[in-house]
């Protein structure tokens, strides 16, 4: 028979960004459920990938002196280094500037083209770079900022291609009422219909003022929206419209279930134009879409310039790659927020972890050993009203685990395991073991204590495996488990006959000091504010410093480009009615005839040097935002005019 499938994909990230909680967070939770699935047999295709197109990146590698391709390669490497330490088990890496990705995406562009659902136009309206996304005049903030993100918007006016959203309105509208569980949670489904009923426009999918993107086929002056190139990678990845096509048919076509999750920032794009996309490509809408919301600092956003960001990487190796991937997925509801402080990874740390689960493996454990030399058998009868209890608990907490976890509804899931985790400590009070050893009649009933929270345990660690992915492996070795007993098959109460446990149980979580913890935390950020600049900005100098600096006003009299590099200029500038030259690399940035007859701000006192082997004697000032490097020009102030 043929297995279930399921395909489950995380969004691409962008190459300019750093693996932090908060994406590692979407990563996590497709581990999760593409883990969950292949527990319960199903034939799952995990995808994961970079982003990385776009003229925001163009920006960012020019900035660190490399190409594009070498500055988006470095960046998959080290995201593909952080979901290894955390164990993802993803079966595919895609990158949008792989050739398989290239090719598959100019195909679906000439193929909407040909169907006339991309149409060549002239586009006039505000861009954000930060968030590669277009906006009409009558959707920016204050005139000029972007609604999202409320940074500046740049005003661009280009040919380009448009893709027909407009045509597909009402078929998107009738689809998603009529497909309740499309878009979940609810809320966010609720938030899509609205924006689709003030109406769509037709979207701008192309551009022509960089390069680093994918050229549309028929017309490669223009580079295909970085949108519609990375949503084309959720097909890509499955040989769509190639010659082997066997994974998009099986996990897309033929699939059963197909799972896009996404943080709730893009979920516009992926419940608009992605199904408005595969409605014009003549693909069907096999996927569910699940949005889920945003770790958060008390602060608000993590971001680097309030150096509040929270690595794995710092996290993992004191803490273990569990407590981390427990904490994430057991704290965040679907398509809520959630605040992350270490104070509460420390206080569920201890509650969830040393607490309740370790504690009950190490008092099973040393139990086992001491009342019966580290076998137990089952026992079936039922001697009190605990017994029957747990019992039932664990059977009810199965079922209750399945229906959320098949949802997506993994706290809820979680929550129910440690409900019956809970239970078997109180078990453990309830019932006396210590007591009941102590009367020889009542073995029986002891060795009927101790068998049932072996049982349990079991249970639990199999229900918890796609989340702690050590930790189940551990307990399963603790309790002496077969591999045939730890399959998802085997969720039931009372399979086990009899084990033999280890003879003595590793601690498996440490309970913290939270107060030593938090002082630990404290003296780590301090070091890091002391060693990396906030905001992008170089470590802080000293006035004494700045005065070594001598800057004097100098006039541009000739200005060329160097004929063997892009970037350089070489100016030949006057100083106190000396000429000097001045060689700088902003070519990309400046014309050689835009700064002729300028006065610029030159560093006089820097050591000549040959730069690609022209002298330079100094160097003009300039300086940037995130968004562009401006030479800096000098104003004479005369009686009180300006000149
Ligand atoms: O948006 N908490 O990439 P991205 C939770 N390339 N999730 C967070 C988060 C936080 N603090 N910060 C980021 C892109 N994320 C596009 C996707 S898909 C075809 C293209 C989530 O690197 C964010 O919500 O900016 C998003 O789901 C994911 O990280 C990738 O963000």
């Amino acid at each position: 028979m043929k297995k279930k499938t399921c395909y489950v994909t995380t969004p691409i990230y962008y190459s300019s960004g750093e693996v932090h909680i908060g994406n590692s967070y979407s990563t996590i939770v497709c581990d999760v459920f593409a883990r969950y699935n292949r527990l319960k047999g199903h034939d799952t295709f995990f995808l994961t990938g970079m982003d990385e197109h776009g003229q925001k990146v163009e920006e960012a590698a020019k900035k660190n002196n490399v190409t594009p391709q070498e500055f988006v390669n470095k960046m998959a490497e080290k995201t593909q280094a952080a979901w290894q330490m955390m164990k993802i088990t993803n079966n595919d890496f895609i990158c949008t500037s792989q050739e398989r990705h290239i090719k598959v995406v100019q195909k679906i562009f000439e193929k909407l083209l040909a169907n006339d659902d991309i149409y060549l136009g002239v586009y006039e309206g505000n861009y954000c770079v930060p968030c590669e996304s277009f906006f009409p005049k009558s959707k920016l903030v204050d005139g000029n900022l972007c609604p999202d993100c409320h940074r500046p918007t740049t005003v661009v006016k280009e040919e380009t291609y448009f893709l027909r959203l407009k045509k597909y309105e009402k078929q998107l509208l009738q689809f998603i009422k009529e497909n309740p569980d499309f878009i979940q949670p609810e809320s966010r489904r609720n938030e899509v219909i609205s924006f689709i009923e003030q109406g769509l426009e037709d979207l701008s999918v192309s551009r022509t003022t960089f390069k680093w993107g994918v050229p549309v086929l028929s017309n490669p002056k223009h580079v295909v929206y970085v949108w519609i190139d990375a949503l084309s990678n959720y097909l890509s990845a499955l040989g769509y419209l190639t010659d082997d096509d066997s994974l998009y048919q099986n996990y897309w076509v033929n699939g059963d279930e197909v799972v896009h999750v996404v943080g709730k920032d893009i979920l516009r794009f992926h419940a608009v134009y992605w199904p408005i996309m595969l409605m014009a490509l003549g693909v069907p809408i096999k996927f569910k879409l699940y949005a889920h919301g945003w770790w958060l600092m008390r602060e608000g956003k993590m971001s680097k310039s309030r150096a509040n960001v929270v690595y794995p990487q710092d996290l993992i190796p004191e803490y273990g790659l569990d407590a981390l991937r427990l904490f994430l997925v057991k704290e965040m509801p679907l398509g809520n927020d959630s605040i992350f402080t270490y104070e509460r990874f420390f206080e569920k740390y201890n509650a969830d972890l040393a607490n309740d689960l370790g504690n009950l493996v190490s008092r099973t454990i040393s139990m086992v050993n001491k009342y019966f030399g580290g076998t137990i058998r089952k026992t079936a009868k039922i001697y009190t009203e605990f017994d029957q209890q747990i019992q039932e608990l664990a059977e009810k907490v199965i079922k209750q685990y399945i229906n959320k976890f098949d949802n997506f509804r993994f706290q809820d899931g979680l929550n129910a395991v440690w409900e019956l985790i809970s239970r078997a400590n109180k078990y453990i009070d309830e019932t006396t073991p210590w007591i009941l050893s102590k009367d020889e009649t009542r073995k029986e009933e002891l060795e009927n204590v101790l068998y049932r929270l072996v049982e349990v345990l079991r249970l639990v660690a199999i229900m918890i495996s796609p989340v702690m992915v050590d930790t189940c492996e551990t307990i399963f070795n603790q309790l002496g488990i077969s591999n045939e007993l730890q399959q998802f098959d085997t969720l039931k109460f009372g399979l086990l006959n009899t084990t033999t446990v280890v003879s003595k149980a590793e601690v498996l979580f440490k309970r913290l000091e939270i107060e030593k913890e938090l002082a630990k935390i404290e003296k780590a950020k301090e070091k890091e504010k002391e060693t990396t600049p906030t905001d992008n900005f170089k470590p802080e100098i000293t006035i004494e410093d700045f005065s070594k600096l001598d800057l004097r006003i100098g006039k541009v009299i000739e200005c060329k480009k160097d004929p063997n590099s892009d970037k350089l200029l070489i100016l030949q500038v006057e100083i106190n009615g000396k000429v000097r030259q001045i060689v700088s690399s902003i070519a990309d940035v400046y014309k050689a005839e835009e700064l002729v007859g300028k006065n610029i701000v030159v560093l006089a006192n820097l050591k000549p040097t040959k730069i690609r082997g022209h002298l330079s004697e100094g160097m003009l000032l300039a300086a940037s935002n995130e968004e562009q490097l401006e030479v800096l020009e000098t104003r004479k102030v005369t009686k009180g005019t300006v000149d």
